[in-house]
């Protein structure tokens, strides 16, 4: 039976590029081919549960302004009602997945065996409305930030019984999205970090995290999970520094510990930004670390510092992050996870269903400019151009050679290099006649 929440909505469907209906798809057909594939199959989207269903809107200066029927979010009843809800959506939309921590399907009840016992009984209430809907888990986390008792981080928390208590709760994190089919499990490291250097031993909860990570890895293996580990990196926010602050901090942290070939990356795009990179930036170093995992799709306000989680509106932007997945071969296990909420002022239902109607058909757009540009051709022959002077067996035989021969070479011949044009503004404007 319908809760009614959505009543007048009915499931989107594609309408094409004239369409004017914010409930329908312009750009968005699960069915067409791009580059051989469906394009459901390409994007692989997920919605975010906690900033769709979760989130009640309050902000540093103001409470909740959703006031949904399943708010306050403190019993089982009504941990159903926003499922029942959240699966009504998901029917709408068609999308493939979605992705939950443990905090935002169950309510707190403030003890490990309270919440592990929430924990399964809702999960165990997903099950057949995932097999209804055709809903997928694209991964499951836990929630180790929003408790009081993990103020202090989890992993990397000076005492040694928040460890535990957040070991415990990712082994039961790990078991409820193994039981759904889960395609990946991700680690935000949400209070990994510190305030102060004043008050933390940097070194000590670094080897504290390493040791977590292989025992996440250890039973992942134990229990047969197939699917991927995913950490999800960002610079600050909650904390002042995040020890996962980017790709490049991460991928080093990982092999320093043995863990390269277990873990991959997970990239939202407003957490680049706030590390001061590109989104494509933190995607094409993943693909160059053999670490790429999967997105989540979001944006910035451009003018704000802090990660404000909205829906993606920059067809440009997205197209290029995309342009890096195909190029890399595009998504395993990975999809494109709506890691974003609505404003505070969007409360109607309908607010819901259209913001990811919007994202879905942003990125739609995005993934086939990127495919036309990959078939084109235009870049990489273009890179292939400035770096042709590397095919030349003696540029080989340098890289195998030491400094005084190269150095005897340069003598030999005169070697005096001529600066070529770099060409940026020709190949903007390429990719200008794709977005
Ligand atoms: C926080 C964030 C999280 C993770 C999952 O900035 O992105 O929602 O994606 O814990
Ligand atoms: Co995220």
């Amino acid at each position: 039976m319908s809760t009614g929440f959505f009543d007048g909505i009915a499931p989107v469907r594609y309408a094409g590029p004239e369409s004017t209906d914010p409930l329908s798809f312009r750009h968005y057909d699960p069915e067409a081919r791009v580059m051989g594939r469906r394009l459901e199959d390409h994007l692989r989207f997920a919605v975010a549960y906690w900033h769709s269903f979760a989130w009640e809107g309050n902000d540093p200066f103001g409470g909740p302004t959703f006031v949904r029927p399943w708010h306050p979010q403190d019993e089982m009843g009504r941990a159903r009602m926003k499922a029942d809800v959240a699966f009504e959506m998901f029917a709408l939309l068609g999308q493939p997945f979605f992705c939950f921590h443990d905090a935002d399907v169950r309510p707190e009840t403030g003890d490990y065996a309270g919440n592990l016992a929430g924990l399964d009984e809702i999960t165990d209430y997903f099950g057949p409305k995932m097999e209804e809907t055709g809903t997928g888990l694209l991964w499951g986390t836990a929630n180790l930030f929003t408790h009081r008792r993990f103020m202090s981080g989890a992993a990397t928390n000076p005492d040694p019984d928040v460890f535990a208590f957040a070991a415990a709760t990712v082994k039961g994190c790990m078991d409820a999205t193994h039981k759904l089919g889960g395609q990946n499990y991700v680690l935000w490291g949400g209070r990994e970090g510190y305030e102060t250097l004043l008050n933390t031993d940097l070194e000590q909860e670094l080897d504290h995290l390493a040791r977590f990570l292989h025992m996440v890895v250890d039973y992942k293996h134990k229990i047969g999970f197939q699917g991927t580990i995913l950490i999800e990196p960002k610079p600050q926010e909650p904390t002042k520094h995040q020890y996962d602050y980017d790709v490049a901090t991460t991928a080093g942290f990982l092999r320093k510990h043995g863990l390269e070939s277990e873990v991959k990356i997970n990239i939202e795009c407003g957490h680049a930004v706030l590390a001061g990179h590109s989104f494509e930036h933190e995607i094409a170093l993943a693909v160059a670390e053999g670490m790429f995992g999967s997105i989540d799709m979001n944006r910035n306000d451009y003018q704000s510092g802090w990660d404000t989680d909205q829906f993606p509106n920059n067809v440009p932007e997205v197209a290029l992050a995309y342009y890096h997945i195909l190029k890399g071969g595009g998504f395993g296990t990975g999809g494109t996870n709506f890691d974003a909420k609505l404003r505070r002022q969007s409360i109607d239902p309908q607010d819901l269903v259209a913001a990811h109607v919007g994202a879905m058909d942003v990125c739609a757009r995005a993934l086939k400019a990127a495919a036309a540009m990959l078939e084109d051709g235009g870049l990489e022959q273009a890179l292939r151009e400035r770096y042709a002077g590397w095919s030349r067996p003696e540029a080989q035989a340098m890289l195998q050679g030491d400094l005084a021969a190269i150095q005897k070479r340069v003598l030999d011949e005169g070697i005096a290099p001529e600066p070529r044009s770099g060409r940026q503004e020709i190949l903007e404007a390429y990719v200008n006649r794709f977005v």
